[in-house]
């Protein structure tokens, strides 16, 4: 079938999809969400099967839904409608909730529902819900309406009555910091991660939008405080105890989401670090950024960098980390990242941010190709890597300097560096990529610049292993899988191996010419003539919208593209 999506951006949801449908022997072509006449003109020369919304805000023009069967993926239950589901979901402390593909009409998410899955909701944040439960569900949800559709005399239910639910409002949102407990403190933050984030203007004397929130259990203080400080976040008193609060972002269209303390540097001065080392064991609640665990012979590293980016600092905190495990009496060294994204590489939003955003490049790259260098030149270990989320560009490479890549089930990869202004890419991806895939496989993925699933990474041979429907369920397999390994006979041969090859001259030479022209060609990148770099990254960290849609993701606009 040819379907067309509409989306406001191509995000995690749609690519996810977009890997369901193409891997079943679709064609799936893409339309940005830039203007209406477009969304027309997209239909007309695509003339598609079917066009499915994974992500839209924008009212689907009559032309289109007429003319085209046109399926909306909305994230509430049957005949829950409006703009904010998911917020009031959470706000509310609905213990289920759903996905629900209704049929695009005149009013919004009123027409008939083709499929509705449920789920128990989970008290967190609004991102990571949409990124694991319902995108598990939409993804059942399109599969499930494509068969029906293509079966011809399937016929939807049309809702009864349908409830509609407002844009939610910072009036909803906003923190009430003398009456709240930490409860509904974490609860309205939660519900508004990502976007818009919750506004206030108590705790830091201004007014900013808070993001990323974690229970703290063992600082209290008085409500709206800032009593602490630990990796660049900042804990703050509530009515019955603290949370931590890592990123805001100011007031006005050019701030952009950053750490606390990079806003705010004053308060490393006047608040106190608490530190706790990253392998220190702790029987309360609290955030920290990197927690190292090991359990018998396997050292577990987790990294929860907001949205999988890493700033140079990030990188050197996870690069001490790596070191101190690789002097523990352990046989192997897990990477599991974080539940939504294993990591998206370097931090482009602290680079923004930085005096001179070239400069910060080259030492956030540099960073990156040291934590990977660390791990490489691990002659005696087993090193894994557990995506138990997404990954993109760096991240996805960081993860292939690692012995064995394993992935959950529906974690969605974007192997390549093209899309922020053509990058050329680093963290040794011309010693890794060839090595798994060969020069031709390797060119193929990074030229094609399209996500692909853990299931195809498995296919051409890009990871070694795709197991698990949720991350708890992949963490266990993945526990299962490594313990065994390190205890079977093949393993003492493995490290003989690895030792042989790792401390070879002839290795060492390898990885330091790879390190070396990857750098040559990425200062190109940050200082050349060239400043597409610069400009994509721009557009990306200020969330510009699209003005037009790219033809690597339209297959209707490129040069030569006929109907069949
Ligand atoms: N450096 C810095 N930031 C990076 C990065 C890097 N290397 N790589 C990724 N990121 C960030 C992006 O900037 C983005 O940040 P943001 O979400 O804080 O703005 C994030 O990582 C991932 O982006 P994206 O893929 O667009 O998001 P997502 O699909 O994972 O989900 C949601 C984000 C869920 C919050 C958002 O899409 C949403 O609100 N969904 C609900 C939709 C809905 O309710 N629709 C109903 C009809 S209107
Ligand atoms: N039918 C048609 N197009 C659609 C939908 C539909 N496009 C996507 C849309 N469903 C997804 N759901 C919503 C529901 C409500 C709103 C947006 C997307 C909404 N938007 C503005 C707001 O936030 O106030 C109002 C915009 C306006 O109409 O002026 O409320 O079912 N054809």
């Amino acid at each position: 079938m040819r379907v067309l999506f509409y989306c406001y951006r191509f995000n995690s949801l749609s690519q996810r999809l977009y890997c369901e449908l193409t891997e079943r022997g679709h064609e799936v072509s893409v339309e940005l969400d830039v203007h209406p006449e477009l969304m027309i003109e997209a239909a007309e020369l695509y003339r598609p099967d079917l066009i499915i919304a994974p992500f839209l805000k924008r009212k689907i023009p009559s032309e289109v839904w007429r003319r085209y069967k046109t399926l909306i993926v909305h994230p509430g239950v049957r005949e829950d409608r409006g703009p904010s589901a998911l917020d009031w979901a959470i706000v509310r402390g609905e213990r289920v909730w759903g996905v629900s593909l209704i049929e695009a009409d005149e009013e919004y998410d009123a027409g008939d529902i083709w499929a509705w899955r449920e789920f128990p909701m989970r008290f967190a944040r609004k991102s990571s819900i949409y990124r694991n439960e319902v995108t598990e569900a939409a993804v059942e949800c399109v599969l499930e309406a494509v068969e029906k559709f293509e079966s011809g005399n399937f016929k939807p239910e049309p809702q009864r009555e349908g409830r509609w639910n407002p844009r939610m409002e910072q009036s909803v949102r906003r923190i009430e910091w003398e009456k709240d407990s930490t409860e509904d403190v974490l609860r309205k933050i939660y519900a508004s991660d990502s976007q818009p984030g919750v506004l206030d203007d108590r705790v830091f004397g201004e007014e900013v939008f808070l993001y990323n929130a974690y229970p703290e259990e063992e600082l209290k203080g008085s409500p709206g405080e800032v009593l602490a400080r630990r990796d660049e976040a900042v804990c703050v008193g509530t009515r019955d105890g603290a949370v931590w609060i890592t990123h805001v972002r100011r007031r006005g269209k050019e701030s952009i989401k950053l750490p606390v303390l990079r806003v705010f540097p004053e308060l490393a001065e006047s608040v106190p670090e608490v530190e706790i080392k990253p392998w220190e064991r702790v029987d309360f609640k609290t955030y920290r950024e990197i927690e190292y665990e090991e359990k018998g012979d396997v050292g577990y590293i987790h990294f929860r960098f907001y949205n999988g980016a890493m700033s140079t600092e990030q990188c050197e905190r996870l690069r001490d980390v790596v070191r101190y495990t690789k002097k523990r009496p352990v046989k192997a060294i897990v990477l599991l990242g974080q539940e939504d994204f294993f990591s998206n590489g370097m931090n482009l939003n602290t680079i923004e941010n930085a005096e001179s955003p070239p400069d910060e490049s080259w030492r956030n790259i540099n960073a990156m190709d040291d934590l990977c260098e660390e791990i490489l030149r691990t002659p005696d270990k087993l090193t894994v890597a557990g995506m138990q989320g997404n990954a993109g560009a760096g991240g996805v490479f960081l993860a292939l300097t690692c012995d064995l890549v394993f992935a959950r089930r529906g974690v969605v990869l974007n192997p390549h560096y093209k899309n922020i202004g053509n990058l050329y890419g680093s963290e040794f991806w011309t010693y890794t990529l060839p090595k798994r895939v060969g020069w031709e496989r390797g060119r193929e993925v990074m030229e094609r610049r399209m996500p692909i699933s853990s299931e195809e990474a498995k296919r051409i041979g890009l990871i070694e292993g795709v197991f698990g429907r949720t991350p708890s369920e992949f963490r266990r397999e993945l526990k299962r899988r490594v313990e065994e390994f390190v205890r079977s006979r093949d393993f003492m041969k493995f490290i003989k191996e690895k030792r042989r090859e790792r401390t070879s001259p002839e290795w060492l030479e390898l990885i330091e010419r790879c390190r070396k022209e990857e750098l040559e060609h990425m200062k190109l990148n940050f200082y050349g003539f060239d400043t597409s770099y610069h400009i994509a990254r721009y557009y990306f960290v200020h969330r510009v919208p699209h003005f037009r849609t790219p033809p690597y993701l339209a297959i209707h606009r490129r040069l030569g593209f006929t109907q069949p």
